[in-house]
């Protein structure tokens, strides 16, 4: 059998990167498009790099952007792939309300853009695509929990412009016969997980408050109420739903929901400090209420005690629109595609902080022998 040849937009990303090494694992030939940076942007594909001078290569990334017509329509045309997986995306809800026109084009039309460069290419037999779509379409969810059947409600220009690329990519399926589908993607996380998305967000600021290099974590929403699952098993996914005989759409999820405040409490906990919460609303704060830390623990060196406040409460990330609460029924993908995911919530938030608190003391070492520590946060 002749060697599969994807196509993969978004490999920069967090799912773009843990499905280039499913993909590759599995033999195929990986075409990635990546966007033009003023900084090295390759940072979670950096281990599959393969140097362009040599041959027979098997892992290739091209520049674009989804927001470039004639750039897409080339490229596929060189390519040739057998799948394409639209993951790029401006995929941040918060940001999506400051951006709402670029995001409409990249999120919304840029699925069009790939879905009409398959038909102008005469690829509608030959190309199968895969549309990253998400669990922000049921937004005001109207039945809980929510399956392929539930109807949407957007809540955010980032959802607006997804349930576009939803819609387009049954459009295209039911027009012209391309074997293309949704992934109906619930949070999923990972340490790959972007810095400004809410579990990234907590792992990392409890893993820098816990060696000292930050005071306070700052949330929107503590309340809000999330299935999130972990990226790794997603990806899977993705892959699966190219390979059936006939294409159709799939809610991926876990079925179990855990608040923001949760995801802060299992973190902590991960660290060996139990919280205590008090107030309300825009006065809530996380105190720490013990910090286990046992002789011969290598994370004994903590500078937190009882009674230190270490979350609060921003209004600023508080969204114009919000998504109150989401929990995916995935009965659908189980029984037409076997599939389950493998790794719990305590796993997923005991790797994040793990990883978190590994590079918090890489920053804490470069720090003490006087250097400059990348210190960013939101
Ligand atoms: P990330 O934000 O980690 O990655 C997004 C990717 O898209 C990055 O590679 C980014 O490039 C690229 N990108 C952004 N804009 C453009 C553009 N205009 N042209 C080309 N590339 C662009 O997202 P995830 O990996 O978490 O998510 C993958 C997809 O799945 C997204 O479409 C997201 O909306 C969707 N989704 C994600 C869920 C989740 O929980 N993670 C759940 C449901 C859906 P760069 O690195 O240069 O920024
Ligand atoms: P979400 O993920 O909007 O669900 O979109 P995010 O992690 O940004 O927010 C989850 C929930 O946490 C609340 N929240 C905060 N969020 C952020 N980012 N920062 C905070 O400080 C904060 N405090 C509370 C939010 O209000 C929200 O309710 C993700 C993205 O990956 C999308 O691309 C994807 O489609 C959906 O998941 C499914």
């Amino acid at each position: 059998m002749s060697q599969k040849v994807a196509l993969i937009t978004g490999i920069t990303g967090q799912d773009g990167a843990y499905l280039a090494e499913l993909l590759l694992g599995k033999g195929y030939l990986v075409h990635g498009l990546k966007r033009r940076a003023s900084l090295f942007n390759t940072d979670r594909i950096d281990h599959l790099y393969q140097d362009p001078h040599i041959e027979n290569r098997n892992f290739i990334l091209h520049y674009g952007d989804l927001t470039d017509s004639t750039n897409l329509i080339r490229i596929i045309q060189e390519v040739q792939p057998d799948e394409i997986y639209n993951l790029a995306a401006m995929s941040h809800v918060a940001v999506s309300f400051d951006t709402p026109e670029y995001t409409a084009n990249a999120d919304g039309i840029g699925t069009l853009r790939i879905l009409e460069a398959i038909r102008l290419l005469g690829l509608e037999k030959k190309t199968r695509f895969y549309q990253a779509s998400t669990s922000e379409l049921y937004g005001k969810v109207q039945e809980v929990p929510q399956t392929e059947k539930t109807p949407f409600y957007p809540r955010s220009p980032y959802a607006a412009a997804k349930i576009y690329g939803y819609w387009i990519t049954v459009n295209y399926r039911e027009a012209y016969g391309i074997y293309a589908c949704n992934g109906i993607l619930f949070n999923h996380e990972s340490p790959l997980r972007g810095e400004t998305f809410v579990t990234r967000k907590i792992t990392r600021a409890m893993a820098r408050i816990f060696l000292g290099l930050q005071d306070c974590l700052y949330l929107g929403n503590m309340n809000a109420l999330r299935d999130w699952g972990h990226a790794r098993d997603y990806v899977e996914m993705q892959w699966l739903m190219l390979q059936q005989d006939e294409p159709d759409d799939f809610v991926i999820a876990t079925g179990k929901q855990y608040s923001v405040r949760d995801f802060v409490n299992a973190a902590a906990l991960e660290l060996g400090i139990s919280l205590r919460w008090e107030g309300e609303g825009v006065d809530e704060v996380g105190i720490v209420e013990d910090v286990r830390c046992e002789t011969g623990d290598d994370r004994r060196e903590t500078p937190l005690k009882p009674g230190d406040v270490v979350v609060r409460v921003d209004p600023r990330y508080f969204r114009p629109t919000e998504v109150e609460t989401l929990l995916g029924d995935p009965s659908k993908a189980k029984e037409k595609l076997g599939w389950e995911p493998k790794i719990s919530f305590e796993e997923l938030v005991a790797e994040m902080v793990r990883e978190d608190l590994t590079s918090a003391k890489r920053d804490d070492l470069v720090k003490k022998h006087g250097f400059k520590a990348f210190d960013y946060h939101e």
